[in-house]
């Protein structure tokens, strides 16, 4: 057996770990979209594959036999391509996801289906907004430039940010209730637009938002083919045939 992890979030870490200790035989991957992404316990690769071409070539050089896809739901590009080199080579594949947040009493969500319908409702007024969607799709919220935005991301930016009246703070989750009820309380924030990314270590921004009341825009995730799909390690252990080992 010798199983390559694509990475990316909290659950591929926890896999990583359970793996390492127990000498199974694995590969990490990141696509390499931080300057310094968080070290793994296994051998890591970092950057894209060249395609499901790519993929493929990689899982037939290294001899992969078991593919898991631990990466963010919202990757959507990735796990395509994970399904298709996988059923390609005719090798096993998982994913690993989250299931989506749902809303809980108190949760004042306006649900939308993408980054667009995101925009778009955000045609009132000014508001002092954290839009905490990371780096990638932050140009389509320039069409809403009356709004003071408070960003937050991973890496500083290297190039000029799109929104005329915007702040950054630096940060890379797991995040705290109390981290984030002291930064929107900081800040003055009067709404969060964010991915409904599901896990834990995204959530605690919505927690301090049901907290002060906040209006939060939930991002929906989009659909993606995950061909098999679990919500948790257990379930790629038992997958794996390593269930029998000790307790997760
Ligand atoms: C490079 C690798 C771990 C994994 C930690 C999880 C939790 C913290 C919450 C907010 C939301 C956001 C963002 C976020 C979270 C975890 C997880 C998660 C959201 C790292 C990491 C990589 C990335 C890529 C990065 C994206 C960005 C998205 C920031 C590592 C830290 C907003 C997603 O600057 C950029 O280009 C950043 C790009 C893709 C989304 C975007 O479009 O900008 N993640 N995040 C991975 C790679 O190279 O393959 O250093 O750990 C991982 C984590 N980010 O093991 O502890 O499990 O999701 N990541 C979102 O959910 O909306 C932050 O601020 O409240
Ligand atoms: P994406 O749009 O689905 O993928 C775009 C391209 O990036 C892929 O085609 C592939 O390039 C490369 N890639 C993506 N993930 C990779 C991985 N783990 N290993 C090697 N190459 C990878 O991906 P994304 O949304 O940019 O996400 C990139 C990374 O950030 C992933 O690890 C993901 O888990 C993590 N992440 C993303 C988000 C998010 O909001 N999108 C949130 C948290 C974490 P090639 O085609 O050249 O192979």
């Amino acid at each position: 057996m010798k199983v390559l992890i694509l990475g990316g979030t909290s659950e591929a870490s926890a896999l990583a770990s359970v793996l390492a200790e127990r000498a199974i035989p694995a590969l990490f991957s990141y696509a390499g979209r931080v300057a310094a992404p968080k070290p793994q316990p296994l051998p890591t690769r970092i950057g894209g594959f060249g395609g499901v071409a790519g993929l493929a070539a990689f899982l037939a050089e290294q001899r992969i036999t078991h593919l898991v896809d631990a990466t963010h739901p919202f990757a959507q590009q990735i796990s395509h391509n994970a399904v298709a080199a996988a059923n390609g080579l005719g090798i096993a594949h998982i994913a690993l996801t989250r299931p989506p947040w749902l809303p809980q009493a108190g949760d004042r969500w306006h649900r939308v289906g993408d980054i667009a319908a995101a925009v778009d409702a955000l045609a009132g007024p000014q508001q002092r907004i954290l839009l905490a969607i990371g780096r990638q799709q932050l140009a389509a919220f320039a069409a809403k430039p009356q709004h003071e935005y408070l960003l937050r991301l991973v890496d500083a930016p290297e190039a000029p940010l799109p929104l005329p009246d915007c702040r950054v703070i630096l940060d890379r989750g797991p995040f705290t209730v109390e981290g984030d009820l002291a930064l929107l309380q900081a800040h003055g924030i009067e709404r969060l637009v964010c991915k409904n990314s599901g896990g834990d270590g995204a959530m605690a921004k919505l927690t301090a938002a049901r907290q002060l009341g906040l209006p939060v825009t939930m991002i929906e995730r989009p659909v993606t083919p995950q061909g098999h799909e679990v919500h948790s390690l257990p379930a790629v252990l038992r997958w794996l045939g390593h269930e029998a080992d000790r307790g997760v």
